[in-house]
């Protein structure tokens, strides 16, 4: 993976003046300046702008440049106006017959103020209705030339991106950590036109074709009755349809597996799923399916971890993705391309390129990377941006097509069809976020929320009154020209090609490539959700699948569920596997990780400045975790606390180092703090201590101790010698210690797998 320096890219950002020092000035933003005790009254010289009021990059509907300054389109001036802008004088008080009386039908300002409220939540997305969003840049290394003729992907490139992270199931207010797929769509605003890559986090879909999609999202949102549970596939109709519907047990089987679960967005992989088509300046065509290789490896979350975040922090992955940016640690993932042969019958080492529930293993077609993506930038206005982005497979530059894939080509229906009712009309391509960054002359006109005022009075083809204009355009002109694909000779039919009828080959595959630990996972993972079905022939029913995946699986998940095992429809094949298919066993970078700093009062705290900062220099966040909040300054060199021990939990940290061993603090009690365990509490370290340390152990983190810390450790029955526990006289060499295991993700080793 190619290195750059990630502020050095920011800075060369086209937006770069945008994101200049964040949030520093802006009212309200975590400052070291404590705002003033009373809210001022009079403007103070100069007000500041407030930048999530500020207008949109100023374009033009037409992409054009306009040269308008920001305050004619944003929010500006320091007094409070109506709509009109017309001054008010008081926004407190609604307009009476008196103090005491009735409020009057002209109060204009209250109209004006409530109606807008009310008219303020637009439709949610119908899937992938939870989201968050990040700004960046592309840059190509023009390896795709020799079969990909689009602009952007020329060697040194550069391209603005938005991209939008997303859980499917869940409502726009659902927790970031459930058990899902995770959408991975990225706009980018070519010189060509816009280019949406439309992805996931799973390279495999549910279905093979796009008139099931209705079936599997209604069998996957809540019940109807009673609209429960929320954000999950742990409930009946879910399983009853994947059970039926058998082309479904590939990707079930990767949601059941951590990829389920992810422990960032910077930590996913993405995928394209459906075969593309690129062509280059010859004509020439190439299949390909994309990925995106993030550069910090693909990790997740453990069940238990996901549960528990996404109580003490629904918001865990918009933060941690805010917050990196925000940190200078910028996310960045190449974009690759296995290539294919775009041969008549459209398949690769017998694998049918047009059926999305199958993947080329990476050993057969190597993933070429075509570029790097750095995500530089967070949205300043959630709604204006995250919510009104409106993606599109169909939206194309010349160079890439699409295929045949029968769930590609409705989703190229799909697409603008909802963006109609979402976003209120056929007008959303004006949206700042969705404008494109070239000209346009497109001849469509009017519609509700239209923002251009159209110029000329002939928008139609052919015309002489407009002097013919707009002209049409060549290939050697930038015309996109869809490729001519020859058909067969057919009939109409309502059916697939005999290769759509393989659904669990893949499905065994995957299995059989993953290790013993990540078995262990999907074992459990397939066991708590049938758990939390209710009727037991869906349970039956599932567990007979999986014998068609692997004898043990489906052994294992029977007995959790107190089942006799099934026997396989047919003798299972044993395929190699395919060692990418697996997150563990690899070293990644450590940039972003949080490493929790536990201190005791009065203790020497020499060690933990040393730490601190070895950790800030290695790219990772340290967070001092103490009894009470506020600065320890034994030397004049003070300490500031994070967390403590009421606040601090186990699932925000990837790493704990145990300085001291704090005795019990004064809120150590049941009645106070629940998760304080009186009966730990004669352990002599503070309860919340050891329960943070004992979660950490049980999630395979690595924990480091010196000083009195490992005191605290042995107060918890985790042996200092235990996998991934390092304990040591000096704080430097135990996070060196620490860092290197944090390169691994997890400790893996610490739990004997069964299977
Ligand atoms: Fe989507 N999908 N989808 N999908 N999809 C939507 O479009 C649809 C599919 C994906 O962050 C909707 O703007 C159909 C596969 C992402 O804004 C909707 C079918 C893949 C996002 C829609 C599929 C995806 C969506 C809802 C079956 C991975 C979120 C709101 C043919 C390759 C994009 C919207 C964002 C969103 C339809 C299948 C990815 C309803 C009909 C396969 C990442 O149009």
């Amino acid at each position: 993976m190619t290195e750059t320096n990630p502020a050095a890219a920011a800075a060369e950002h086209p937006d770069a003046q945008d994101s200049a020092a964040p949030g520093r000035e802006i009212p309200g933003a975590p400052s070291s300046v404590p705002p003033p005790v009373a809210e001022p009254v009079e403007p103070g010289a100069p007000v500041p702008p407030k930048p999530d009021q500020r207008g949109p990059q100023t374009y033009s509907p037409t992409g054009q440049k306009t040269g308008i300054a920001q305050k004619e389109v944003a929010q500006g001036g320091d007094r409070l106006t109506t709509a009109q802008g017309t001054r008010l004088y008081d926004t407190d008080h609604s307009l009476k017959a008196g103090p005491r009386g009735p409020s009057l039908l002209q109060d204009h300002h209250l109209r004006e103020k409530i109606t807008h409220f009310d008219h303020e939540r637009i439709p949610e997305r119908a899937v992938h209705a939870r989201g968050a969003a990040a700004h960046g840049v592309f840059q190509g290394y023009g390896t795709a030339r020799g079969i990909c003729k689009a602009a952007f992907l020329g060697e040194g490139v550069r391209t603005p991106v938005f991209v939008r992270f997303s859980t499917v199931l869940g409502s726009r207010g659902s927790a970031d950590t459930v058990r899902d797929t995770r959408g991975f769509a990225t706009k980018f605003y070519t010189d060509q036109g816009v280019f949406d890559l439309v992805g996931n986090n799973i390279p495999v879909f549910f279905i093979q074709d796009a008139v099931k999609f209705p079936d599997i999202v209604h069998a996957a949102k809540p019940h109807p009755d009673r609209e429960i549970p929320q954000a999950q596939s742990a409930h009946d109709t879910f399983w009853d349809f994947v059970s039926l519907h058998t082309e479904a047990t590939h990707h079930t089987l990767w949601n059941m597996s951590d990829r389920g679960i992810p422990r960032s967005f910077r930590m996913m992989e993405g995928f394209g799923i459906h075969t593309f088509r690129l062509v280059n300046a010859e004509g020439a065509s190439t299949l390909v399916k994309f990925h995106w290789k993030p550069r910090l490896g693909v990790h997740s979350q453990v069940w238990e971890e996901a549960q528990l975040t996404a109580g003490m922090d629904p918001d865990f992955h918009r933060r941690d993705l805010a917050d990196a940016i925000e940190a200078g640690a910028l996310p960045q993932w190449e974009l690759g391309v296995q290539t294919f042969p775009d041969t008549e019958d459209q398949t690769f080492a017998g694998i049918d390129l047009l059926d999305p529930t199958k993947i080329v293993p990476e050993e057969l077609a190597p993933v070429k990377p075509i570029g790097l993506m750095t995500l530089d930038k967070n949205p300043s206005n959630y709604f204006a941006e995250t919510e009104q982005v409106a993606f599109h497979p169909g939206n194309l530059v010349p160079g890439i097509d699409v295929t045949n894939d029968p769930l590609l080509q409705g989703r190229l229906f799909s697409y603008l069809d909802t963006q109609i009712s979402r976003l209120g009309g056929p007008n959303f391509p004006q949206l700042p976020i969705n404008r494109t960054h070239t000209p346009v002359n497109d001849m469509l006109r009017d519609g509700m929320h239209q923002t251009a005022v159209h110029r000329g009075v002939a928008p139609y083809r052919p015309n002489s009154l407009d002097g013919g204009c707009p002209f049409t355009a060549g290939a050697d002109a930038g015309a996109y020209i869809e490729f001519p694909e020859p058909l067969a000779a057919t009939a109409k039919v309502r059916d697939a090609a005999a290769t759509f009828d393989d659904h669990f080959s893949q499905a065994r595959l995957f299995w059989l490539s993953m290790t013993p630990t990540e078995r262990e996972h999907i074992i459990a993972a397939y066991t708590f959700e049938l758990a939390k079905c209710r009727e037991p022939a869906i349970r039956e029913r599932v567990v007979g699948t999986l014998a068609n995946i692997d004898g043990e699986l489906c052994g294992q998940v029977a007995a959790g569920l107190g089942l006799p095992a099934a026997r396989p429809a047919a003798a299972l094949d044993d395929p190699d596997p395919s060692p990418a298919l697996s997150q563990l066993g690899r070293r990644w970078p450590v940039d972003g990780r949080t490493i929790g700093i536990v201190i005791a009062e009065g203790q020497d705290l020499s060690g933990v400045r040393t730490v601190r900062q070895a950790i800030l220099e290695a790219g990772m966040v340290p967070l001092v975790i103490a009894a009470r909040a506020g600065t320890r300054d034994a030397d004049g060199d003070p300490v500031a606390v994070q967390r403590t021990f009421a606040t601090a939990r186990s699932i925000e940290f990837d790493a704990i180092l145990v300085a001291g061993a704090p005795a019990p603090a004064s809120d150590a009690y049941g009645a106070r703090d629940a998760k304080a365990d009186d009966e730990l509490a004669r352990a002599g370290v503070d309860s919340r201590v050891l329960l943070l340390l004992t979660e950490a152990y049980r999630h395979g983190k690595a924990l480091g101790a010196w000083a009195d810390g490992a005191d605290a450790l042995e107060a918890v029955g985790i042996a200092t010698d235990s996998p991934g526990v390092v304990a040591g006289d000096q704080a430097a060499p135990v996070l060196e210690r620490v860092k290197e295991l944090l390169g691994g993700h997890r400790v893996w080793d610490r739990f004997t797998p069964s299977v």
